[in-house]
């Protein structure tokens, strides 16, 4: 392991929710939980202000509604989202060629391969200036975590949060770690967690004191050593840049259509189990299962499902073809047939335990707006989703606070405004249209260079 905290772990704060509250003025300081709206709708995320109801991602959405009544509720826009984490990870490649992105807002960074930081104070001012650059870009907060390793860089992080910065001195790890509990270390889930704990192992010290036989007893080969080894806060993964595989996927063409409903399942678990002997062959595991259909009339269908963690389970990947399936109509015959797996990672992040032991964590995991409740809203939620802008002929630019029986309800506010004033209209207003978001920073000379700057980086190869 390397002597100097020189990994930088970058976590946006409470990402899709500080960007609904960057972009609506009304909603800063506010509970705001982002989220599928629908019956069947979970939470994507929760404002701070909200997590002091217990409210958290994944949770229902039923159940967020009776811890915080009074919060608001927003439909997601992923279009947003993506696009400042653009800028953010724009601003980490100019940190450093190797940056590892794990999600929307969260990146590893190895600022000694970038040249940026070479010893602990070259490090802390690179996070400094980093958190900075990223609210002068985009207003928004970001918790850095710098540490050996990527393992303490991310539990760093965690500890940084909201709004921080935390740095972990070299030697320190083992005695940082020690009392934290098991739950801390990455791999380990809420099932995991569980085992552990019958067996009497609470805490990071009593799993080094466990030793590794009795690990690799308790969790199998591959997850006992690995999580020996960050027991003892041995970590040695680099950081990776750009993966060449994007995803890793198999299929079949079939001389004659298959009509059999219970073969075409059939050849999907098949396949399933195919591209699972891929994936391990290269040593992947993914986090997004894409199910692909060629129909008799030659019309093509994709459906996905993304799971809360990479797996490389066929247990898990199989279930996720089967359910992907279900949603598609075969009548008529299908000709061709593949299973895919994308978001590859070289590790596992989640729970892999509680995935194979069939805990539909998976199932909450999925993205809102694949979710199969927001096809049930009606045809008023979905032309004016909660949180979405829109432009009013005379009043300008706003966003939806509310609709049904016939009236959207907008509140007219920019980026840049004071909170704004709440107005009423039917339904079919010509004068209401739905609008593209606003930027969250003003570009005022200065800041416009540095936002052009992280764009052009990030749209690199
Ligand atoms: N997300 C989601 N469903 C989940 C978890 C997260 O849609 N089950 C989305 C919404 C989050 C974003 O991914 O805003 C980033 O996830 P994080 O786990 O980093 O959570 P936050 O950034 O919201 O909060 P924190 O401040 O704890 O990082
Ligand atoms: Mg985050």
């Amino acid at each position: 392991m390397r002597s100097s905290p020189t990994i930088l772990h970058l976590d946006m704060d409470a990402f899709f929710a500080t960007v609904e509250q960057a972009s609506k003025p009304s909603l800063r300081g506010k509970a705001v939980i982002v989220g599928g709206l629908g019956p069947r709708g979970v939470v994507a995320t929760a404002s701070y202000e909200a997590r002091v109801f217990g409210v958290h991602s994944a949770m229902p959405m039923a159940q967020a509604r009776r811890l915080a009544p009074n919060a608001a509720y927003l439909v997601p826009r992923f279009a947003l989202y993506r696009s400042i984490s653009e800028q953010v990870m724009g601003l980490l490649r100019d940190l450093s060629p190797l940056v590892e992105p794990l999600s929307l807002d969260e990146a590893f960074v190895d600022l000694e391969a970038g040249g940026t930081a070479w010893d602990e104070r070259s490090a802390r001012l690179a996070g400094a200036k980093l958190r900075a650059d990223i609210r002068a870009v985009t207003g928004l907060t970001g918790s850095v975590g710098l540490a050996a390793s990527k393992m303490l860089a991310k539990i760093a992080s965690e500890q940084a949060k909201p709004d921080g910065l935390v740095l972990i001195e070299p030697g320190t790890e083992r005695a940082l770690l020690g009392p934290l509990p098991v739950r801390t270390l990455p791999g380990v889930g809420p099932a995991t967690g569980d085992h552990l704990r019958r067996a009497g192992i609470h805490t990071v010290d009593e799993l080094a004191e466990a030793g590794e036989d009795e690990l690799v007893r308790l969790l199998g080969k591959a997850h006992g050593h690995a999580l020996y080894a960050m027991a003892l806060a041995r970590d040695e993964r680099p950081v990776v840049a750009e993966r060449e595989t994007k995803s890793v996927s198999v299929e079949d063409t079939y001389d004659v259509d298959i009509h059999d409903r219970v073969r075409v399942g059939a050849e999907v678990q098949r396949l399933a189990d195919r591209c699972v002997r891929r994936l391990r062959g290269a040593g992947l595991s993914g986090r997004t299962i894409v199910l692909k259909v060629r129909r008799y009339d030659f019309s093509t269908l994709t459906r996905s499902e993304t799971l809360r963690g990479p797996t490389d389970d066929p247990a898990v990947i199989r279930e996720a073809a089967a359910r992907l399936l279900e949603s598609v109509d075969t009548t008529g015959g299908v000709r061709l047939l593949g299973v895919g797996v994308s978001g590859l990672a070289d590790y596992t992040q989640e729970d892999l335990f509680a995935q194979a032991a069939g805990v539909r964590e998976d199932a909450l995991g999925e993205e809102p707006e694949a979710a199969p409740a927001e096809e049930r809203q009606t045809a008023t939620e979905r032309r004016w989703p909660a949180g979405h802008d829109v432009r009013h002929a005379a009043y300008g630019h706003g966003w939806v606070q509310g609709s049904g029986l016939g009236r959207v309800t907008v509140r007219f506010e920019t980026p840049g405004s004071e909170p704004g004033r709440v107005r009423t209209f039917r339904i079919d207003d010509p004068d209401l249209e739905p609008a593209e978001p606003l930027p969250l920073v003003a570009r005022r000379p200065g800041a416009s260079e540095r936002a052009e700057a992280g764009g052009a980086g990030s749209a690199g190869p």
